[in-house]
């Protein structure tokens, strides 16, 4: 079976990890049954140069959580790390230092920054990363939205006075909490998605979106040209899970990102987002979510507070894909 999913990163990490784990111990229930085939679409947009190595959070959260060397603490970086590097920058007086690097996660990014830097696409570099972390012996393809860099920024007001700075700036560094204009991809428009990206959406058995961060991850792959169209035009079924609980992110900023865009904060709103293609969408039990046609609406509790339990949401998820087959 082919699922393909959407995914920004930490939300997205653990739901695709639960679904391995709803895969493995669930589902195929006969060893004859069509084996689970996934492939990821990673959020791009969160993407920065430091130091002058290019890091991929997004990518990176998926990287490390599906291949076991995630700080489950964090939900990013690696588990173990040390901060030799970042202490010798910080020494140096080397910015910024906002933007915590351990020194096993400075590893991917001097490696994938020296194959870019010879000349190889992103995708490709993914997928040497993907075998580093056994991705491909648990029926996972990563891959990146786009080979082309993209990167988020947010138009920022201080004081009457606009200015353009970095996603990461403003979400780990303000922790979100400058006032937001609007956010700005660089290179978006004229992104091309990276190759299998369109044929996984259009070739799926079941599409899920990730309870990902409606605006700056899952919203981000929506604007690369063509990934919208492909999800309009598929034949899966597309079944989301609602990122917010009690009209609530469960944790980051997702409620700050959808006011700035001018978005309710709740299940309905997100779902909204989405309207032009989604079929089912899981809501959490206490959550308002009017009825609307043509949109399979699931209760389920969605807090991911184990493994198990993001299994038990990932499954529910997949359960009403295929239903909706
Ligand atoms: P990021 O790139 O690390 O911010 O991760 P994503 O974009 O993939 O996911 C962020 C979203 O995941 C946030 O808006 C959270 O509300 C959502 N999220 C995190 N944990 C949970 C959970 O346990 N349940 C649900 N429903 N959403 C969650
Ligand atoms: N998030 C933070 O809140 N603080 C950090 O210092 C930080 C460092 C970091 C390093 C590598 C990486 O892959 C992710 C990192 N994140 C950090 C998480 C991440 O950048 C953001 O939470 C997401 O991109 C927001 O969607
Ligand atoms: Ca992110």
């Amino acid at each position: 079976m082919r699922i393909t999913a959407l995914a920004g990163g930490v939300g997205g990490a653990r739901f695709l990890r639960g679904l391995l784990h709803h895969a493995r111990h669930t589902y195929p229930l006969t060893p004859d049954s069509d084996p689970l085939e996934l492939t990821v679409i990673g959020n791009t947009g969160d993407d920065i140069t430091l130091f002058g190595l290019r890091v991929c959070p997004d990518i990176d959260t998926l990287l490390y959580t599906l291949g076991g060397g995630i700080h489950e603490g964090q939900g990013w970086g690696r588990a173990d790390e040390t901060h030799s590097v970042a202490g010798e920058l910080a020494a140096l007086g080397a910015e910024p230092q906002w933007f915590t690097l351990g020194d096993k996660d400075f590893g991917t990014h001097v490696y994938r920054s020296q194959l870019l830097g010879q000349g190889m696409p992103l995708s490709a570099v993914v997928n040497r990363l993907s075998a580093r972390w056994g991705l491909g012996e648990l029926g996972v393809r990563l891959l990146p939205m786009t080979d082309t860099p993209v990167e988020t920024h947010v138009v920022v007001d201080e004081g009457g006075q606009q200015r353009a700075i970095h996603f990461q700036e403003w979400w780990v560094r303000h922790r979100a909490e400058l006032p937001a204009e609007r956010f700005v991809v660089a290179g978006l428009d004229k992104a091309t998605p990276a190759p299998g990206v369109l044929d996984a959406i259009r070739e799926a058995d079941v599409v899920l979106l990730p309870p990902s961060n409606p605006v700056v991850s899952i919203g981000i792959i929506l604007g690369v040209p063509g990934v919208r169209d492909a999800l309009r035009g598929t034949r899966a079924p597309v079944v989301g899970v609602s990122p917010l609980v009690g009209g609530r992110p469960v944790r980051g900023h997702a409620d700050v990102c959808l006011r700035t865009i001018g978005v309710e904060e709740s299940s309905a709103g997100v779902a909204g987002l989405y309207s032009d293609f989604l079929d089912g969408w899981l809501v959490d039990e206490e959550d308002p979510m009017p009825d609307r046609r043509g949109l399979e609406v699931q209760r389920r509790p969605l807090l991911m507070s184990s493994v198990d339990a993001a299994a038990e949401m990932a499954g529910a998820a997949l359960d009403l894909g295929l239903r909706l087959r």
